[in-house]
């Protein structure tokens, strides 16, 4: 990638950041320069469990911190409608007009094997960015995304109140790398059981489980006092 777009990136020009995760989106290679790296929190889990509500929630705290955050979220499945791709850029909306807050979603066309390398070069530019945190979204669902959380630490894995969204966990193997289990859509019934059954993986990993709302906000503080924690150096 040209280092003048690199150039103007590091200075915290976002159009310029917009326009260089463009370039990656398209295969462009971004190349090696020097930078510090932000601390990285994976949000994974299964399809509708609630990541983006839940992500929408902390970008709202973040901010209300006076930290800058930047979201990244990963979705190979809907290249051409953009069905949840849209749905997460209308939930982020209200924070479009704030520049400490920077939301992307990335699409990648199809391109196979290139999609940890593609959010990992996205990530990378946004920690260039300046931004304070840095989140990543992805489905988790397949071997790409597991790979995509090799770059996030904390891994915070969102499941929703059915059973069926804690076996799709399992057998993505996303509950062997999570670093937080969350339960959320407290308010549906179901989410004391799903907790139950997670917490066996959860203590045996030395993660925390807790169940939030992220449609009214509950839980969200302590899972962000979670999230600081891990990430305190
Ligand atoms: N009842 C309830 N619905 C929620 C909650 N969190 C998210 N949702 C809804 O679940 C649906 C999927 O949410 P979304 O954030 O797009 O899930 P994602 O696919 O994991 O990113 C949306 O209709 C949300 O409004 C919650 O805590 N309770
Ligand atoms: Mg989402």
């Amino acid at each position: 990638m040209e280092s003048d777009l690199v150039d103007a990136v590091r200075s915290g020009d976002r159009k310029a950041l917009a326009r260089a995760i463009t370039l990656i989106e398209r295969g462009e290679p971004l190349g090696e320069f020097a930078h510090d790296r932000t601390a990285v929190v994976g949000i994974t889990g299964p399809p509708g469990a609630g990541k983006s509500t839940l992500i929408a929630v902390l970008i709202e705290k973040i901010r209300e911190k006076g930290e800058t955050v930047a979201v990244l979220a990963v979705d190979p499945s809907s290249p051409l409608t953009g069905g949840a791709i849209l749905g997460d850029r209308i939930r982020m909306q209200a924070h479009i007009d704030d520049e400490g807050v920077f939301v992307r979603s990335m699409a990648t066309r199809g391109r196979l094997g290139g999609l940890a390398d593609a959010s990992s070069d996205a990530i990378r530019l946004m920690s260039l960015a300046g931004f304070d945190r840095l989140i990543v979204e992805t489905v988790g669902v397949g071997q790409s995304e597991v790979e995509i959380m090799d770059l996030a630490d904390p891994v915070v894995l969102v499941v929703g109140p059915s059973w069926g969204d804690q076996v799709q966990a399992d057998k993505a193997g996303i509950v062997e790398i999570a670093d937080i289990f969350v339960v959320n859509k407290g308010d549906r019934s179901g989410a004391a059981d799903v907790k139950r059954a997670l917490t066996e993986a959860a203590d045996a990993r030395g993660a925390d489980i807790l169940v939030t709302t992220a449609t009214t906000g509950d839980g969200v503080d302590e899972l962000l006092a979670i999230i600081e924690r891990l990430t305190d150096i």
